[in-house]
Order: C-alpha cells, then structure tokens, then sequence
C-alpha cells in the first residue's frame, strides 16, 4: 500500500527528470558552416558530368574557337539516353558543358553567333540545354550547367565589354531551362584576340546567377558553393576539410591545388570539394579511346576517394558523336552502380548496440544509437568541453567486413581532427584497424578484411565536442586491388627548354606525333613546344611551331597531335617553350604517329 502511494507521488519527480535530460541544448555550431542548400548538394554523392560539343566531332579537348559550326552535326542525339544512363547508374544530378572554352553554345544564345542556332544540324532548331532539362525532370534528376568563362571565339573576349556578353549568356542559359542546381564556372583563362587575358567580373557573374536561381551552389576552385579538389583524377586529399580560407582569393587567383585538395582546419568558408574526372581519359568522346574507359576497380577507387573522402563525384560521361553515351561506358557504369549496391546492401552493423565514454548531458536524445538509426538529423554527441571521447558498437555476432563508414552531422560544422577505428575479436583482443584525420558528411575507410565481434571508434581530437550521425560496416568483394594511381609512369627527365630527340630508326610516314608527360608531380612537363622533322638528324623542318597541348597539367594524359598533311621523317625533336616547373621536363612516351 505504501510502495502503491510512494510511486504515483515519484511519478512527476522521474517525468521532470526525463523531460530535462531531454531538453539538453543541442551543441553551439562550430566555425564555418554549410547553407541548406550546401548540405542537400552534398547528400547527391555522385552526379553525371556530360562533356559535349565539338570537340566531340574533332576529337580535341580545347576548341580554338575557330571551328566551323557545322562540325557539329550528331547523327541521333537522345539526351533522353543520357538521363536514363544517369539515373540508372545512381547519379542525382547531370551537368552538362553548355559552353567550352571554343565557345559554342549547345543552346540558340541571343549573344553568340557560334551556336546550335547556327548549324544546319536540325535546322538551326536544335536546343540541348532543353531537351537535356526536359530529359532530366522526366528521370527526376537535377540539372546543371557548365559555362566556361574562357571564350576562345568571343570577338569581345579580353575587353571590358566581354563581361556585359557573359552576363547575358548566363541570363539565357539560367534563365530559361527550370531549376538550376549547379552552375560550373571552369578554372581555364586563357588570351583573347588581342592577346589580352579577361578580367573577370566575378561579382557580376555570381550576383546573375543567382538572381535566376537562388539555390544553385556555384562551382569553382574557390566556390563559393562548392570548390575543385584540385586534379582531375577524381581524388580527394585523405584529409578533405569542407572549410577553406577564401579570404583574398577569388576564382581567378585561388589557393594552390594541393590546398584546394585538402581544404583548411578551421578554414573562414564553407566550400566542400567536389572530384571531377572523367570515366575515359580525355573530358570528350574520341574513338581512340573506347578501348581506355576506366576498369570497375578504378571507379571504385575514384569513388572511395571522393565519396569516400568527404567529397561529392562529379564523373564524366563523354557522348559520342551520335550523341549517345556509347555502350562500353554505359556497361561500365551499370557495373559500377551494381558493385556500389553489391558493396552497401548488407550494413554489418545492423543489429548492433552501441554504448560512448562520454554523452551530452547524460541524454538519450544523443545516444550513440542515434549513429545507428538512419536519420539524417539525430546524433550523437558530448557534452561540450569534450574533445576526446569513445563510441563502441557490440554487434550481432562475428562481422567480416572491409570498409567502415563514418558520418559526422555537418549542418553544424566540421570538427573531428583524429581519430582510430579498433576492433574486438572473438578472444576479446582489440585491435587498431584504420586512423584518419577528418570525417566530414561521409568518411568511408578501407581496412584489411577483419572479422569482429565490436568496433570502437576513437576520437582523439576534434575542434569542440564531436557530432556524429552515422556509422556502419561493409564488405567490398568486388574491388581486387587498388589501382595504379597512375603518376609513376617510367620516364626520362630533361632540364627544362632542353631539346629531346627520337630517332625512329628508319625513314616514316608521320601523320602526327604523341607526348606522354611522365611523373607530373617529380618532373613536370611540357606545355608549349616546337615540333622539327628531320632525315638525317642534321637539318630540321618545323612542322609545330609555338603550340601547346590542351589541359595536360590538370588531366596529364598522352597527347595525340595531327600534322597538317604527312610527313617523311626519320627523326622528330620536340623543343619546349613552356613547361610547368622550371628546371625539369618528363616524358613518358614520345613517338610517331603513323596511321
Ligand atoms: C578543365 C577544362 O579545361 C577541361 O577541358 C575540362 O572541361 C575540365 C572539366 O575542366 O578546366
């Protein structure tokens, strides 16, 4: 009787209790922090790049400008096969290139004279920015838009009066399509006509863009929606801060790549990474390269290193000149998307309990489990002063798995520094598996294949009290072994403005030549050169002069280059004139081309 009446009078004590452990504020934001906007783009992952134009019918990556309009002529366009393959291969988003650096606009812009509306190709009727965005909202994808400011054909490009034709070229393109969510302002500038390089007015650029689309996270190497990872390769920097020191800097003159490929501790502005590379080596679709589209290990390696790595993919899908993504890419990418479904179907955490060292006001509301519930939004976290704490997962039985996912809750900022990853076997011994510096909105380790009965997760340190939001374990089967990153090609060195020469061995037909950098970083390698032939090593013929090869800093890939008409040769010497470091050279591969 007494136990009946003690317990209704402790009732309201408990509920009081209960109801103030669970107002327990949520953590103060720490530094720099994401819009809405900024953190709905990060959850797409993975978008489709579309590099078309043409190039594509030339078989170039940069466009002089002066092509004839009617290169552009695609025999069975469907850009409803592009929205297809994207959506079937996963992706959220399509970003085409509306406008090269040639450029040529894949739409009828009012401010060009070089553009669809111009072609013979369907009449001058042809619009691909419409029928990619009709194309995109049938698939339920996102659309977005890659202009380049760099107009190599533009008679006002390099004058202040080039500025007021990009503001209304970005007015056409936003302004007319739907929602925009990405507009991709590419890094390239090069010298107009009068040998002048732009000014850019980014203020005005970005100030047009947004007043047609407000939510639209604007790409460039330093933002400010979202900034370049600094190559091309698709890879994040192991560390990968989405905060980034952009103070000083704009667009035209940014942070090094090596920075914009880790981002700054602490940096004044959220700017997250975003990897581009493309699944062929060139951005755009050359027949010679059907036989080169990426293996499935590399695409998981690139996806790793980018979704892995606190990133969001942005890989390219080059149509060819039909204007239909060729099968063998799409093969891949549908082998792609089925290893990705293969890898993440089964959470070997699933079933776990989870108890932390540490937890915000002794709260349930930031209980570990929260990592394990699959809500974006709930958490766990510590009290604040806590910059080191533990949280251990006890799982349902023995687990094998290879690859641990962390998520760290951004909409508050990111604040892990370091930490571990330990797992217990089935004696009860831990063991350290993975250490790391940043987490980010998704981190996913990759560890030797261990069978676990618990795995704890160590931060050693963190700018104010660590929020995670998710946590889980998988097994990948599927990736054999990382691929080469491809930077230690074997190559020779020469001092940099030194001639190299290749004697061919006998008297050939050369329609061209090829050039292969070789180790980018160690060696450098050419930009501009002159091309000589020769019979017999003494007296020489130029047959390039002052050219240069097209992007092959940022994608160093073999170069192929046409002669005008062919030429008789035993011998061909190249003589750079521009090379990206100043004493060194490398080359790779060098040779004649003969078909
Ligand atoms: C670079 C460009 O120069 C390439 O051609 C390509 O479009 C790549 C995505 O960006 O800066």
């Amino acid at each position: 009787m007494k136990l009946n009446l003690f317990i209704p009078a402790l009732l309201p004590v408990c509920m009081l209790v209960v109801r103030a452990c669970d107002q327990t504020p949520p953590p103060a934001p720490y530094g720099a922090l994401p819009t809405t906007a900024q953190v709905e783009w990060q959850k797409m992952e993975t978008n489709m790049f579309v590099h078309f134009g043409p190039n594509t019918f030339t078989s170039s990556e940069w466009g002089t400008g002066k092509e004839d309009v009617d290169v552009f002529a695609p025999t069975a366009l469907d850009c409803r096969q592009w929205a297809r393959t994207a959506k079937a291969a996963g992706m959220k988003g399509v970003i085409i290139t509306a406008k090269h650096h040639d450029g040529f606009c894949l739409w009828p812009n009012p401010m060009s004279r070089h553009t669809v509306a111009q072609c013979a190709w369907m009449d001058g009727k042809g619009d691909i920015l419409r029928d990619l965005s009709e194309a995109c909202r049938e698939y339920g994808l996102e659309f977005g838009v890659y202009i380049s400011p760099w107009d190599r054909n533009d008679p006002t490009y390099g004058t202040d009066e080039y500025n007021e034709v990009f503001k209304k070229t970005l007015d056409s393109a936003l302004g007319d399509y739907g929602e925009v969510f990405e507009q991709w302002f590419d890094g390239a500038c090069g010298e107009g006509p009068n040998g002048k390089r732009q000014v850019y007015d980014w203020d005005l650029y970005h100030e047009t863009v947004y007043s047609h689309q407000p939510y639209a996270i604007i790409f460039s190497n330093v933002g400010p929606g979202c900034r370049w990872i600094g190559n091309e390769r698709g890879i994040a920097g192991e560390t990968c801060w989405s905060t980034l020191d952009v103070t000083g800097y704009d667009p035209s003159a940014s942070p090094h790549k090596s920075i914009l490929n880790v981002g700054n501790p602490g940096g004044d502005t959220w700017v997250p990474g975003e990897a581009d590379v493309s699944i062929r080596p060139g951005w755009f679709y050359k027949e010679s390269e059907d036989s080169k589209v990426k293996t499935l290990d590399q695409l998981l390696e690139i996806y790793y290193g980018s979704v892995g790595r606190n990133s969001l993919l942005l890989l390219n899908v080059p149509p060819d000149k039909r204007g239909r993504i060729h099968e063998t890419d799409s093969v891949r990418l549908m082998e792609f998307r089925a290893a990705l479904d293969r890898i993440f179907a089964t959470d070997l955490a699933d079933g776990a309990s989870a108890e932390a060292t540490e937890i915000r006001g002794g709260s349930r509301k930031y209980a570990p489990a929260k990592m394990l519930d699959g809500k974006y939004d709930t958490y766990w976290t510590t009290d604040d002063d806590v910059t080191s704490a533990s949280v251990t997962f006890m799982l349902d039985g023995v687990k094998t798995f290879n690859r641990v996912l962390i998520q760290e809750y951004i909409p508050l900022g990111q604040r892990v520094s370091a930490f571990n990853v330990e797992v217990q076997d089935a004696d009860g011994n831990w063991s350290k598996v993975a250490e790391g510096t940043t987490i980010g909105y998704k981190r996913i380790l990759l560890t030797d294949k261990v069978s676990a009965t618990a795995v704890r997760i160590n931060i050693e340190n963190s700018f104010a009290c660590p929020v995670l939001n998710g946590f889980g374990l998988f097994l990948d089967e599927v990736m054999t072994a990382p691929a080469d990153n491809g930077t230690a090609a074997k190559s020779v060195t020469r001092k940099a403005g030194e001639p190299f020469t290749l004697d061919l061995g006998k008297v050939t037909t050369a329609t061209g030549f090829f050039y292969e950098p070789g180790n980018l970083g160690k060696d450098g390698c050419i930009i501009c050169y002159n091309l000589e032939t020769s019979l017999d090593g003494k007296s020489w013929t130029m047959v390039c002069s002052e050219k240069m090869f097209d992007n092959i800093v940022n994608n160093p890939i073999r170069q192929d280059v046409r002669f005008a008409a062919p030429v008789e040769t035993r011998y061909l010497r190249i003589t750079p004139t521009r090379t990206d470091r100043t004493d060194t050279y490398g080359i790779a591969g060098f040779g004649a081309l003969e078909k």
